[in-house]
């Protein structure tokens, strides 16, 4: 191929006798001498899936987990979508500063939730309350947050770290700690809740390269629900899954269908005890949606096609395992009054609880913010 042609590119070589060269080498012919040196994805990951959209489950997959654990993990999903709406209406009436929907992302919460134990901790972000209640966080003192009082839940105790704001932060705090419990060869686990956004930044990349190095018991969990406030996935990153942005960082990653619980869940359990037995961190990423705005503070109407919106609603995580429920004899319709009754009582009282709470006053956040328990 001639350099006339335009379609050569130039490299400098040593020549025998001349210091360098200037050598046109074609395009097809580097690239083979380098095919073996250049590292690629043997193939683009499929996410795990286990219900299909009707609620079919896959032969063979089902993970262990009994007939009132099954119920339990709807209900955490009947209690995250009341737990929303109210959470809207709540703010709406200015009640509450702010609110970050969920609907949509129930599945990809409640499966990490059931999949976590207890001493385990969990750094979130703000789109995480109902993996928050699952693994112990009061409800009063959720809503406490969103009436803008100081986060008073002890995070030791709770396991529950307090919401970060300022995104993919996260990620670092709860590598450090999978440090720290690989260190004190302690059998706890620490999570790192983003979003897919938060991948793009400098502190989530660290945290995953903190994480190979020292082999954290760590498990950084991305809910990837394909905006980030106006900016869509597919401008966010170039890297085909977010799952293997892991795989420059020595770190595993799993692409998995976070509209589906029970794979949420098994993907979850698998990388958690995983990391928790010393055998590494991994990087997970539950493809969902955001069905609803960034936050009370948004209009996504500016900017989301309802098309997608629509696509996604019909990939509902309540109605798919609803049905696998009640295809197995354990959900009905009295069933689904009584979680629902009972998701509002206790959001309700919680709610009440919240706003009796009188507001701190200068010193008690001072002493809140140095406190050192
Ligand atoms: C470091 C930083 N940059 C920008 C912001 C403003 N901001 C708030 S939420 C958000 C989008 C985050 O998107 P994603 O990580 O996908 O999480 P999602 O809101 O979708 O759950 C941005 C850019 C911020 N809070 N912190
Ligand atoms: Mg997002």
């Amino acid at each position: 191929m001639s350099i006339a042609e335009g379609v050569g590119i130039w490299v400098i070589v040593p020549v025998e006798g001349v210091s360098s060269a200037l050598v046109a080498v074609s395009a097809s012919s580097i690239e083979q001498a380098l095919a073996a040196s250049i590292p690629s994805l043997a193939r683009v990951p499929q996410p795990f899936r286990i219900l299909d959209v009707d609620g079919r489950a896959e032969a063979g997959l089902e993970p262990d987990l009994s007939a009132d654990e099954l119920r339990g993990l709807y209900r955490w999903m009947v209690f995250g979508r009341q737990l929303d709406e109210r959470g809207l209406q709540l703010q709406r009436q200015g009640r509450l500063g702010v609110w970050g929907p969920m609907i949509g992302q129930e599945a990809a919460q409640v499966g990490l939730g059931q999949a976590m134990r207890a001493g385990d901790w969990i750094f979130p972000s703000y789109r995480e309350a109902i993996v928050l209640s699952m693994h112990g966080l009061d409800l009063t003192d959720l809503f406490a947050y969103y009436r803008g009082l100081y986060w008073p839940a002890n995070p030791r105790q709770s396991g529950v770290f307090p919401i970060q704001i300022v995104i993919g932060d996260q990620s670092l705090h709860a590598v450090g700690a999978g440090i720290g419990f690989a260190l004190q060869k302690q059998p706890h686990v620490a999570i790192g809740a983003v979003g897919d956004g938060a991948t793009s930044q400098g502190d989530f990349l660290e945290a995953l390269n903190f994480a190979g190095v020292f082999n954290a018991q760590a498990v950084l969990f991305v809910q990837n629900n394909h905006w980030a406030i106006s900016m869509p996935r597919t401008h966010q990153t170039a890297s085909e899954t977010l799952a293997q942005k892991g795989l420059g960082h020595g770190v595993s990653g799993v692409l998995v269908d976070g509209n589906d619980v029970l794979a949420v869940y098994a993907v979850s359990h698998w990388a958690i005890e995983r990391a928790r037995s010393g055998r590494g961190p991994t990087l997970v990423e539950a493809l969902t949606y955001r069905i609803g705005a960034h936050t009370t503070a948004d209009d996504p109407r500016r900017y989301q096609p309802p098309e997608e919106i629509e696509t996604w609603r019909r990939q509902d995580p309540l109605p798919r395992l609803r049905r696998y429920l009640e295809r197995r004899g354990l959900w009905n319709a009295d069933a689904e009054t009584e979680a629902v009754t009972d998701a509002l009582a206790r959001i309700d009282a919680a709610v009440a609880d919240a706003e009796s709470r009188p507001v701190p006053t200068l010193e008690a956040y001072i002493e809140a913010a140095t406190r050192s328990d």
